[in-house]
């Protein structure tokens, strides 16, 4: 297109907040003269169109398979795994690659993991659920038998508290959006409310919480307060539609809806009601959070209100000046989404992000801005609100309220800065 026009279109942008930030209106199209030029008009010199017939329209495909999987073409679309530890087999992490996604489900081949003695192989035949301590009538619930009870559909993040934590070091690392911010996913999970097994158990006077263990290696056990059990916590099953994978607990998991990720115990085989909570191993020298008085806090389950951009983000390159547009994901873990604003100029002015349609709580909401780049450095962040009323705060205002050796919960806003070339990387701003 001719300078003339592109001129033209980009007078007519709604600028709203500097360095370049658009009016979200442009991305639905609503009565702005821009709006019709930024979608049917690509804003470089475009080929000349010609007509081809591939190779591939030429002959049969391929055959029927009996379980998909992505495209040949699509190998780069994996989970970023970490190096083993030999110190601690099956211990570690892979993270979503969360810039190479869009919408706001993660695939199951593609959730994060996290595991702290690897994934076992369970039998479904052999494996029991027992609730048991202080109720009426213990219970052995087989896989078998928890098919049977009415199942529940919702759609939620799971987030590692250790998620982002690597913004915490003293140096910025030139991560992606993957290795700083992996650790959180989401899927619409199905499965048995524990309410009612409980009530099938009858819970006694005198039981407030409840432990759950996990048959992997790591024996892993977490304490929950019995009202949220009797809340939204549930015996999660299938994960997007199939039976929840290996990796993710098969054959069965508990999950606890906006809580730090570590609560939601995998392979599920034991829940007993108690009068407080259990102090297991991974509620006292872990999942605690050292604070900046030499304190250290027990039991900060619900995850903090966060966004980060997904693109453009840390090592990825804008190839070309123009309109592009600003995606990324927010969520928290006490509510719904109600607002992400973005900034290009380091915190200086903001703009309202477009939020996609469905802000379930407690799930992942996919934001949206376009943003006129020409050429200028600049510093892209996020900041999200939520129905609580929390407001996703600065690196800087969560670091003062920490040791510095704390690495849990840490949900600053991410800063990414643009060079004069479009080389993103992840800056402290
Ligand atoms: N039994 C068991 N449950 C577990 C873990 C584990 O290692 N063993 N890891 C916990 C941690 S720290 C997190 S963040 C989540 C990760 O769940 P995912 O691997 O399905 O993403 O599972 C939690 N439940
Ligand atoms: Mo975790």
């Amino acid at each position: 297109m001719s300078d003339k026009h592109r001129d033209d279109v980009y007078q007519n942008l709604d600028q709203v907040a500097g360095n370049g930030l658009l009016n979200r209106r442009h991305l639905l199209g609503l009565g702005l003269a821009g709006a019709a030029s930024l979608a049917a008009q690509p804003l470089l010199a475009a080929e000349a169109p010609t007509i081809v017939t591939p190779s591939w329209s030429k002959v049969p495909g391929r055959d029927l398979s009996g379980y998909g999987y992505p495209s040949t073409f699509a190998q780069g679309l994996q989970r970023l795994t970490g190096a083993p530890n030999p110190l601690l087999p099956g211990g570690g992490a892979s993270r979503s690659p969360l810039h190479l996604m869009q919408g706001s489900i993660t695939p199951n081949g593609l959730h994060f993991e996290r595991h702290h003695a690897g994934i076992p192989e369970v039998d479904p035949a052999q494996h029991r659920l027992v609730i048991h301590g202080l109720v009426r009538q213990p219970l052995s619930f087989s896989y078998e038998d928890l098919l049977a009870y009415p199942q529940q559909s919702r759609v939620y993040f799971l987030e590692c508290s250790g998620n982002s934590g690597a913004n915490t070091a003293a140096q910025a690392s030139d991560g992606t959006a993957a290795s700083l911010h992996g650790l959180v996913s989401a899927a619409q999970w199905t499965g048995v409310p524990l309410s009612t097994l409980l009530a099938e158990a009858g819970v006694e006077d005198g039981a407030s919480w409840i432990a759950a263990t996990g048959v992997d290696g790591a024996s892993m056990g977490r304490s929950i307060p019995l009202h949220k059990a009797l809340d939204d916590v549930f015996i999660a099953l299938y994960q997007n539609g199939e039976p929840i994978r290996p990796e993710q607990g098969y054959p069965m998991r508990l999950f606890v809806p906006g809580w730090e990720g570590n609560v939601s115990v995998k392979w599920l085989s034991q829940i007993k009601l108690t009068s407080g909570p259990a102090n297991f191993r991974d509620e006292t020298s872990r999942y605690t959070d050292f604070l900046a008085d030499g304190k250290a806090l027990q039991f900060t389950y619900p995850m903090g209100v966060k966004s980060v951009i997904t693109s453009p983000s840390g090592q990825m390159l804008l190839r070309r000046q123009g309109v592009h547009e600003v995606t990324g994901l927010a969520w928290s873990g006490s509510g719904a989404i109600t607002r992400v604003e973005v900034s290009a100029d380091s915190g200086r002015t903001w703009a309202d992000a477009l939020l996609a349609e469905e802000r379930q709580a407690l799930a992942l909401t996919r934001f949206r801005l376009p943003w006129l780049w020409e050429g200028a450095p600049a510093v892209l962040q996020s900041r999200a609100t939520d129905s609580a009323g929390n407001v996703q705060p600065t690196r800087s205002a969560v670091l003062a309220q920490y040791d510095a050796a704390n690495r849990y919960h840490f949900n600053g806003i991410q800063s990414w800065s643009v060079s004069s070339q479009g080389a993103i990387a992840n800056v402290y701003a």
